[in-house]
């Protein structure tokens, strides 16, 4: 794909930045099980960027709508259900008091990894870690999910971060 400037409103999609970035994520998808994308659940169509969403869906991808807790709660759980309906799951998450994040592994072991973790229990895989990337534009809320799900006793975090 030729790199280009994308431009979307005024939203301006490709600063330089992003070509490292997409050479990043195309060079490590091989080394995950699947894509989380964290998106502002107040904007989530501008703060996701199509083409990098497009690299990605060559894994199970789902997406976290961030800063529930800020966005108007209809409109976060209609967007639930619009990814849902397009076979992707989607859960609200505010990364600040944490709520939500009691859904996120639940809906990793039982939607996005469904397939997966089924074919690893049938070969007598089980146990071995799952690895997620966890991809997003600036300030949505990436480090604080991390930071967040680390602290929880049923995810074991060994963070790489570009
Ligand atoms: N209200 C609210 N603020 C959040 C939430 N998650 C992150 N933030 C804030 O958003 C800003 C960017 O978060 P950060 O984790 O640094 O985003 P990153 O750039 O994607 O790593 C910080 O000021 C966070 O405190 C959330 O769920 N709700
Ligand atoms: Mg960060």
């Amino acid at each position: 794909m030729p790199e280009q400037k994308i431009q979307i409103g005024t939203i301006q999609w490709f600063p330089g930045h992003m070509t490292k970035t997409k050479r990043m994520i195309s060079a490590n998808l091989s080394l995950v099980d699947g894509v989380v994308a964290i998106l502002d659940a107040r904007i989530p169509f501008s703060s996701c960027n199509p083409e990098l969403a497009e690299l990605m869906h060559s894994k199970p991808y789902m997406v976290v709508l961030n800063k529930a807790d800020i966005a108007d709660a209809n409109a976060t759980a209609k967007w639930v259900s619009w990814y849902q309906k397009q076979g992707i799951p989607a859960l609200a998450m505010d990364c600040i008091s944490g709520k939500g994040m009691k859904n996120f592994i639940p809906v990793v072991r039982e939607k996005l990894l469904k397939d997966l973790l089924e074919k690893r229990k049938k070969s007598g895989m089980t146990g071995r870690p799952v690895r997620l990337m966890i991809v997003g534009i600036p300030n949505v809320g990436k480090s604080s999910f991390i930071n967040k799900i680390s602290k929880s006793k049923r995810a074991k975090v060994e963070a790489a971060q570009a």
